[in-house]
């Protein structure tokens, strides 16, 4: 069914070799490595159809239009949104994010009302929020974990008050790999008759998420994590929230017409895309897409729990092993810290043997305060990983503890 020396042609990035050795890619939550498709689909349409979008009469203009607004309905299809009014996009996550912290705070939220985020936020969930805090004085709550690295569910609905406004939560910690009871969470949540927004970074490339299922408001993604180009994201927004919503930037595309004495907006989608769209970048998203699609995204899954099931246990035979994020529902993702090493020199030298892992507060300082650590060296896997890598990254990290 799942063929892995099939799937790792598709990326020959994956056969190079860096100081001398052959590259063992596991920084996959910061990056994916991108397929020949969606590197040809893009260099297609820039040799064959490149033209603005959405504004010229002419052919090229017309199919250019028409690739993007085709990747907007493969978006669409690919979260289970109603309709393609509810699907945005953005430069990635961080920007959706951005988009509906600032215009749901211009609309609902004033002085003293609250949002409730979570102990393992990105910065990305955090930062905005607080620029809000510092500009109309709201608040942000903040849900507790335990040394799992699992949600207190109790301590989660502890947290609502009449004054909560919107939850904002990640689906998938960057970090833990936990996978949060989302679902659960966003019906308390509505029993609260407060909406939620979902951070899908970390979730989209990994298993399928099903906006309607979950009855999320907001989902928030990027093009980048999931082997589509860098520089394209999506938010998913409830069309009668986005319809209540105000623009969150200015300029072409998003206007119905534009008077110095008045301006009125574009319906939805457009009326939160000003600018020219990276309309290259979303065919090679939908692309990406696709090609997922095609190779299952269950099976993607089911490859990626073996593999950190796999890297769980062999990495728990290493002398003086700490592992953070112990959940009993976790992802593609181990952090770690051996004995005293600092987990900078770990990956440094772990590159020197070719392999490729991220370390430092992995843009969630929080969470490391919480853990009482600077930083974690990090491995993380996508559909292309194999456990012989996993071998390598053992055998990497016992010769480094050994060096100390
Ligand atoms: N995390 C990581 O190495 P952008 O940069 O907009 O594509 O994604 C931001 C973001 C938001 N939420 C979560 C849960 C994330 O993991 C990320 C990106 C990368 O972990 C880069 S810091």
């Amino acid at each position: 069914m799942y063929d892995i020396n099939k799937v790792r042609q598709d990326f020959p990035i994956l056969s190079r070799e860096v100081y001398g050795k052959p590259l063992i890619y596991l920084d996959n939550a910061a990056t994916t490595q991108k397929p020949l498709c969606v590197l040809d689909a893009m260099r297609e349409e820039y040799l064959n159809v490149n033209a603005n979008v959405h504004r010229g009469v002419h052919y090229l203009s017309q199919q250019a239009t028409d690739l993007h607004e085709a990747a907007r309905e493969t978006v669409r299809a690919f979260i289970n949104a109603k309709s393609t009014s509810e699907v945005i996009f953005t430069r990635g996550t961080t920007e959706a994010l951005n988009l509906v912290v600032s215009s749901f705070c211009d609309e609902f939220m004033k002085e003293g009302d609250e949002v409730i985020v979570s102990t393992m936020e990105h910065h990305s969930n955090i930062v905005p929020w607080q620029l809000q805090a510092a500009k109309k004085g709201i608040c942000l709550k903040v849900i507790p974990i335990n040394e799992k690295g699992e949600i207190l569910m109790d301590e989660y609905e502890k947290l609502f008050t009449e004054k909560t406004k919107i939850v904002s939560v990640a689906h998938v910690s960057n970090v833990l790999g936990t996978i949060n009871p989302v679902k659960e969470m966003i019906r308390i949540a509505h029993e609260h008759g407060v909406p939620f927004m979902l951070d899908g970074a970390q979730s989209t490339p990994h298993f399928s998420v099903d906006v309607q299922d979950l009855d999320c408001d907001f989902l928030a993604f990027s093009g980048h994590k999931m082997y589509g180009p860098t520089g394209v994201g999506v938010l998913y927004g409830k069309e009668d929230w986005l319809d209540r919503m105000p623009p969150y930037q200015g300029g072409g595309e998003m206007i119905d017409s534009v008077s110095f004495e008045k301006t009125t907006f574009e319906k939805l989608p457009f009326k939160f895309e000003a600018g020219t769209p990276d309309y290259v970048a979303t065919h090679g998203l939908a692309t990406a897409i696709k090609y997922m699609q095609d190779l299952g995204m269950d099976n993607i899954h089911a490859h990626e729990k073996m593999l950190t099931d796999y890297a769980m246990k062999r990495m728990k035979e290493i002398e003086d092993m700490r592992i953070f994020g112990e959940a009993e529902e976790k992802d593609a993702v181990v952090s770690f810290l051996v004995g005293n090493i600092h987990h900078l020199d770990m990956g440094t030298l772990l590159d020197r043997l070719g392999i490729a892992v991220r370390t430092g507060h992995h843009c969630a300082q929080p969470l490391m305060i919480r853990l009482g650590i600077q930083g974690t060296v990090r491995a993380s896997f996508a559909l292309y990983n194999t456990t012989e890598e996993i071998d390598t990254l053992v055998e990497g990290i016992k010769r480094v503890s050994k060096m100390f």
